[in-house]
């Protein structure tokens, strides 16, 4: 930082050779010179170290280049801030997108080495829960791709989202190790390592002129210590930062106390500030509400920031400037906190007064929601928040006072709207809100999906919005096309790359020249036999992994995400059992083979979502052990969702289910990746879903069940689920076999719990959108039946699915919300 020398004085990197010889060369160097290692007794493991410190030496040259292009040109940056990157292996992705992927396979090969096995040792980076993590990922790579200068600001876990196995049907979580070998894309940055703090209390000190500035001062104090992966885009045009903050102790050993023999005590400081980033908390859309939890949020924000301004003022001489050169998205409220961090840095730390602090940080913060579930909007207990950060407390009751004053005087709100916007919420324990702190904290306030943007306006954010009316905008999910077709399904994209083109691959909305190809029956053909291949992949994993034989040509019915009820996978069981039901009573029907596959995982506090996976596995062992089935239909619940099983499941699938109770799911990103590779979706009208059905086409989705308006009016009027389940047959028996315990033999009224909740209140409309659910499949049923038709839909998907990419969404946020 000391003695920076302008970009040109530093010459370009030159080009290196992408010859798989240069490249087996380069292995053999790294094998030698930073593992240690004699190609001789190199052991996988090594190989893997040594093919990508190969890969990271080549996108180094470009991510200094990118980095020098950045302050060069004094570009604006922008910085996404998330407690989750979902990213899963890296190899693959960074390899393909520096364009060597096949040089390096071969250089591997040349050396005896098997590039699929090496590539199955790295492990999948979790640190993430599910969609809003794996958004995160997407958007890093596609801000390097549509050149944004852009950091992500992250925390590094050394324990990512657990390791689901499934012991006699149940999940049991084990703790996963990502780091245990080492972590070769990551640089450590001790040099930039800065000071948290927690607690203590707030000084004031007058400075003399008539103002005074409040100092905190914590009670504790850790060290964040920033550890740096590159993100390399398409074509590698850009390679940006992720930057994760490690948190260690002050003092990493207290030497008195262990000189005096306190063995434990000595080293009780050292443990306490590192437990701080041991693990990322497994709840998805419930937020953990634990202490640490909030520490956790607060460290990576305070971090982050002081990172930030730091850079800014290499560059500028105050902070005057700052919404004019960078950027923070907030993804979530996870790093909401930061409002009042940055407000308390520019004033107690920087000298500046509090109004002109709080434009600029209104200026500079853009808020991401991304789920309506009252009991996820984030709050914390203001005796919790108070010990914790003083000094934030003070600076929340003072923008709370600025904002009330100006929505009773300037815009007359009765104590009603008063208290709906308030950021403290009042009647109980009082707790401050951070969706109401991100929100008028921001110059921006985005849903991830039209229909979820729209029901943020009318519920929970209603009275916000009335005072700012030009806040809340719609920037709709999308995913990286690299990983989630080029990477994931290379048969299909060489297939679409004969036939279109290569156009695509700059371009995804490109796609849409595939449209012409949709009725050609030879280009059908080929589509469906790349998708029997993909089958038979995952076939074959379901055999070595959960030891069920599934059939490649019967249908393949998959539903992956996080198990929760709003998701329905209860729904979709239930249909699985009324089907076996039917399968069995009418055997002289012509029933088209079907295999249901799930995988997902479960808060591990989250009660019912636990029960539903055993539900899943208790039906699955019945019904694939029946002979009366024939084999028709079986059911699949796969263990340990992550990444790279999403991988291998997304290409494979012929429907997928995005069947979530309307209003629910924000949006929603599997339902893309599914729809890009050539699957049917059946699903609701809810999050994405709605627009999917706008862009393939609503002759190419299965749509079903109530829209989230008349969901909103049957949960105020009330509904009456156990006449809706008695009018049903098809319904009241399935739900009689499982609460009487056809399927748990064995503790016969395991789900009569979980089955009442339907009969008294079916919160999430399972029973009431039955009906329409099974019609549906059995409409689903009758396209399969027709090959040419089906094929015909399929390929539409994924003609049309262009839009969906993270780049298109990506361009939105930079023009509309960043100035970028
Ligand atoms: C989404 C979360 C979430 N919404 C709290 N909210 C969490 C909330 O650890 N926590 O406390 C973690 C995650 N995740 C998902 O975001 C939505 O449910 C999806 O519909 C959406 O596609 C995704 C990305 O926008």
């Amino acid at each position: 930082m000391m003695n920076r020398v302008s970009s040109s004085e530093i010459p370009a990197p030159a080009l290196r050779s992408t010859e798989p010889s240069q490249l087996a060369t380069e292995l053999v160097e790294r094998l030698k010179y930073r593992i240690g290692k004699d190609p001789k007794v190199a052991k996988p493991h090594d190989w893997l170290t040594a093919a990508i410190l190969v890969a990271r030496d080549r996108i180094t040259d470009k991510w200094m280049d990118s980095t020098r292009r950045t302050y060069a040109t004094g570009s604006k940056r922008v910085y996404y801030l998330s407690l989750e990157f979902l990213i899963g292996r890296m190899m693959r992705d960074a390899m393909t997108n520096i364009g060597i992927m096949d040089e390096m396979r071969e250089a591997l090969m040349s050396l005896g080495v098997d590039p699929d096995i090496i590539a199955e040792l790295e492990p999948d980076a979790a640190l993430g829960n599910g969609g809003l993590g794996r958004l995160a990922a997407c958007f890093i790579e596609s801000m390097a791709t549509t050149d944004v200068p852009a950091y992500g600001y992250g925390i590094r876990y050394v324990h990512g989202l657990f390791r689901q196995e499934i012991a006699d049907g149940w999940q049991v979580e084990l703790p996963e190790t990502w780091l245990a070998h080492g972590n070769p894309w990551e640089f450590e940055r001790r040099e930039s390592s800065y000071e948290i703090g927690f607690g203590g209390g707030v000084e004031t000190l007058d400075l003399g002129d008539g103002r005074q500035r409040s100092v905190w001062k914590p009670a504790e104090r850790v060290i964040a210590t920033a550890y740096d992966t590159p993100a390399v885009g398409w074509r590698a045009k850009r390679v940006n930062t992720l930057r994760l903050w490690s948190a260690y102790p002050i003092d990493p050993i207290l030497l008195d106390a262990f000189n005096a023999g306190d063995h434990i005590g000595a080293l009780r400081e050292s443990n306490k500030a590192e437990s701080l980033t041991r693990v990322l908390y497994p709840a998805d859309a419930t937020p953990a509400g634990q202490e640490l939890r909030l520490r956790q949020e607060f460290f990576f924000s305070s971090a982050s920031l002081q990172d930030i301004l730091r850079r800014h003022l290499q560059q500028y001489p105050d902070f005057t400037s700052l919404p004019d050169a960078v950027a923070i998205q907030l993804n979530d409220t996870h790093p909401a906190v930061s409002v009042a961090e940055l407000v308390r840095l520019l004033t107690d730390v920087h000298g500046m007064d509090f109004d002109t602090a709080w434009g600029i940080a209104r200026e500079t913060f853009a808020y991401t929601n991304h789920t309506l579930l009252p009991e996820a909007l984030e709050s914390w207990p203001v005796p919790l928040f108070e010990r914790l950060l003083p000094r934030h407390m003070q600076i929340v009751y003072a923008v709370n006072a600025k904002i009330l004053l100006e929505a009773r005087k300037e815009h007359g709100y009765d104590d009603q709207q008063i208290r709906n916007i308030s950021l403290i919420e009042e009647g109980g324990e009082r707790r401050v809100r951070m969706g109401n702190l991100a929100f008028v904290g921001s110059h921006s306030v985005n849903g991830v999906s039209a229909l979820h943007t729209e029901l943020m306006k009318e519920t929970v954010f209603a009275d916000l919005h009335r005072l700012y009316p030009a806040r809340i905008n719609n920037k709709t999910n999308g995913i990286t096309p690299r990983r989630w077709l080029m990477q994931c399904n290379p048969g299909l994209f060489n297939l679409i790359r004969e036939a279109i083109g290569p156009e695509f691959e700059d371009d995804a909305e490109k796609l849409k020249a595939l449209d012409a190809f949709a009725g050609d029956s030879a280009f059908q053909k080929r589509f469906a036999a790349i998708k029997r291949e993909n089958k038979i992949r995952l076939a074959n994993l379901v055999q070595a992994r959960v030891g069920v034989r599934i059939d490649p040509d019967a249908m393949f019915d998959i539903q992956i995400k996080r198990i929760h009820e709003y998701k329905r996978q209860l729904l979709n069981i239930v249909e699985a059992v009324a089907l076996y039901d039917q399968i069995r009573s009418r055997p002289e029907l012509d029933w088209v083979p079907r295999v249901k596959l799930f995988a997902g995982k479960a808060a591990p506090s989250y009660h019912n979502a636990k029960l539903i996976i055993k539900l899943a596995n208790d039906v699955a062992r019945v019904i694939n052990n029946d002979p009366a089935v024939r084999g028709l239909l079986k059911v699949v619940f796969v263990p340990n969702y992550n990444v790279s099983l999403a991988e291998i499941m997304v290409p494979a699938a012929d429907l997928s289910e995005q069947i979530s109770t309307a209003g629910m799911e924000a949006s929603g990103t599997g339902n893309m990746k599914f729809a890009l590779n050539g699957a049917l979706t059946i699903g609701t009208l809810d999050g994405a879903n709605v627009e999917m059905r706008d862009h393939v086409g609503e002759d190419n989705i299965i749509i079903f069940g109530m829209t989230a308006d008349e969901v909103a009016r049957v949960r105020t009027e009330g509904h009456d689920p156990r006449a809706i389940i008695e009018g049903s047959p098809e319904l009241s028996q399935a739900l009689a076999a499982i609460s009487s315990g056809v399927f748990s033999p064995d503790d016969r009224s395991r789900f009569t719990g979980l089955i009442d909740g339907l009969y008294n209140h079916d919160w999430f409309m399972v029973a009431a959108d039955f009906d329409s659910y099974a019609k549906a499949q059995r409409d689903v049923d009758a396209l399969w039946n027709d090959k040419t038709g089906w094929s015909t839909k399929a390929i539409h998907n994924t003609a049309r699915m262009g839009w969906f990419s993270s780049d298109r969404t990506i361009r939105q946020y930079a023009t509309e919300i960043w100035g970028v």
